[in-house]
């Protein structure tokens, strides 16, 4: 059987590390692209240089034409640019919804097939507008958000509790970052809801509250110590998880930016809620009831999401 391909648009610091990160999981063959030529091609050859230390086979190569990722399985978008300190994800609009456009063109041409994991930011409309300048299937376009998020969370819950990050499950939905929704009551640690371990005395709803306020600033606080960009390691961990639960159809069941048809009473929009992830791509979004403060709080998120949309439109009105 042939390796699967695997094509990252953008090598700067999230598509460097998960070229790193595939190959050592043995996902498949990798091609590196990027505009800056020279960069994909130098990582690439990094890389493959650590297979024979490391121990994995794949085919790592760097390329600035977009006919490289011609019949990928998987696409990974990170294409655009990053955050520095006092930026808000928003102000990244105007310059990656352009760089889309090429994406979208360079996939739809090369890659029709593939299943396209969009990073770039602000992720919730940029995955709305790649879906649409690529023309591509809805439920073969996610956006990764949810499982970054709800990985933050873990670790700050796993920390408060003195408990291994494997046992704390969290449950997030709505946009990236700031307007975020964790669901407290269907988050757990070793299956006992965090509502119940408020009434179990293990914390307090203020301390939980901050440890959610920390999550949602989570990315602001990398972008904080860096000072030269955002955050990418965790990033590329939680693209991959989404990458490989697709090759290996492993219906995980993983938060995404997931286009909507009326679930959770929005249509054509990219919104984070639970999905299952498998060779079909997203295979089915699951819809949990809501309590009117989480309600409220994912209405206030879709409406942020929707705003971003409207943006997006107004730069370029064939989005429409
Ligand atoms: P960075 O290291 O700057 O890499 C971006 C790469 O994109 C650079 O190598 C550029 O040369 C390249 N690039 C720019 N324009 C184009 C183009 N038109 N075609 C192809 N390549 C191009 O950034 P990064 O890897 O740290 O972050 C990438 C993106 O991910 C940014 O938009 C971040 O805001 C976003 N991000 C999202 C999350 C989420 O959880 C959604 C988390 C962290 C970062």
């Amino acid at each position: 059987m042939a390796r699967n391909k695997i094509a990252l648009i953008g090598s700067g610091m999230i598509g460097g590390t998960l070229a790193h990160l595939a190959g050592l999981k043995e996902l498949g063959d990798i091609v590196l692209f990027d505009i800056a030529d020279g960069i994909p091609q130098g990582k690439g050859l990094d890389i493959a240089q650590s297979s024979p230390v490391e121990g994995f086979n794949a085919n790592l190569t760097g390329a600035s034409d977009y006919s490289a990722i011609e019949g990928a399985d998987v696409c990974i978008v990170t294409a655009g640019v990053a955050r520095k300190p006092g930026m808000s994800r928003d102000d990244l609009l105007g310059i990656n919804l352009k760089v889309m456009e090429q994406v979208g063109a360079g996939i739809k041409k090369y890659a029709p097939n593939a299943f396209v994991i969009c990073i770039t930011n602000p992720l919730d409309a940029m995955v709305w507008a790649l879906q649409k300048f690529s023309g591509l299937p809805k439920n073969m376009v996610v956006g990764m958000a949810g499982v970054l998020d709800s990985a933050r969370f873990r670790l700050f819950l796993s920390q408060e509790f003195n408990v291994s990050v494997q046992d704390v499950t969290a449950f997030v939905l709505g946009g990236h970052g700031d307007t975020m929704v964790p669901l407290a009551r269907y988050s757990t640690i070793g299956g006992i809801p965090l509502t119940d371990l408020v009434k179990m005395g293990w914390v307090t709803k203020e301390r939980l509250e901050e440890i959610i306020q920390r999550t949602r600033d989570g990315g602001a606080e990398i972008v904080g110590l860096l000072k030269t960009g955002s955050a990418y390691y965790a990033p590329a961990a939680s693209a991959i998880e989404m990458a490989e639960s697709f090759l290996k159809d492993k219906k995980r069941v993983l938060p995404c930016a997931a286009h909507l048809t009326g679930q959770y009473g929005v249509k054509d929009m990219y919104v984070g809620v639970p999905t299952i992830i498998g060779a079909g791509g997203v295979e089915r979004i699951i819809e949990v009831e809501f309590n009117k403060a989480e309600q409220e709080a994912f209405e206030k998120s879709v409406a942020s999401v929707a705003g971003l949309c409207e943006a997006c439109v107004a730069i370029a009105p064939s989005l429409k």
